[in-house]
């Protein structure tokens, strides 16, 4: 199995971690999506990492997808509970661990453009206000717990600590730390376990 990302995209970390967790063997293929010798585009026709390639040659994307896929490979440790509600509840974590780290990329790549190029003051807080009201969503739904959802380690706590890491790496300015403080532990949880550890993407 082929992994095609590249060493600064928080998804395929996050598909990482997954991997990891489940000890699962693969190769990791550094794949920029905009270099046409990359292939990404004959695998994906998104054109976007991550793609996770089968030994047989089907191509998984996107992330979601690819961790359900991985989640089903190895029976243990289960990153998605089979029961409805709780498998609902874990995958809306990382729908909002995901827009997280959306509008993290977005603000990022924005704060590093000439002030002539950039979207503006308006657009900037939005993007801002979606980060500050998912953190406020999690810390609230975290409160005392040792886990994102339930008393087990899950893909909720997978897309929670890539989020938070990513947000520290990408937007240092908004020491988000301060004001989440059950978050900030959980972070401080989560990024010491050693699945973390693999790929922890660049910032440039
Ligand atoms: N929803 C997708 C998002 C993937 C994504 O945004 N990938 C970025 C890199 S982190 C990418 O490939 N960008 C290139 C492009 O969109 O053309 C997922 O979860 O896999």
């Amino acid at each position: 199995m082929r992994l095609l990302g590249t060493a600064r995209s928080p998804f395929a970390w996050k598909v990482r971690v997954a991997l990891e967790e489940k000890r699962i063997p693969y190769v990791y293929v550094v794949a920029p999506p905009a270099d046409p010798t990359s292939d990404v585009s004959r695998h994906n026709p998104l054109g976007q990492i991550p793609v996770l390639v089968c030994d047989d040659g089907t191509a998984i994307y996107d992330s979601p997808v690819i961790v359900e896929y991985v989640d089903g490979l190895a029976h243990s440790p289960k990153l998605i509970p089979d029961d409805f509600a709780a498998r609902i509840a874990v995958k809306r974590w990382q729908a909002l661990g995901d827009g997280v780290v959306e509008a993290t990329v977005l603000l990022s790549r924005d704060e590093r453009q000439p002030a002539a190029a950039r979207q503006g003051a308006d657009w900037s807080r939005n993007q801002q206000a979606k980060i500050e009201r998912a953190l406020t969503w999690m810390e609230q739904d975290l409160g005392g717990r040792a886990f994102c959802y339930g008393d087990e380690f899950t893909l909720a706590d997978i897309a929670c600590g890539v989020a938070l890491e990513y947000l520290d790496r990408a937007l240092p300015r908004l020491r988000w730390r301060q004001s989440f403080e059950a978050l900030a532990a959980h972070a401080e949880r989560l990024t010491s376990r050693a699945s973390f550890r693999a790929g922890l993407p660049e910032i440039t």
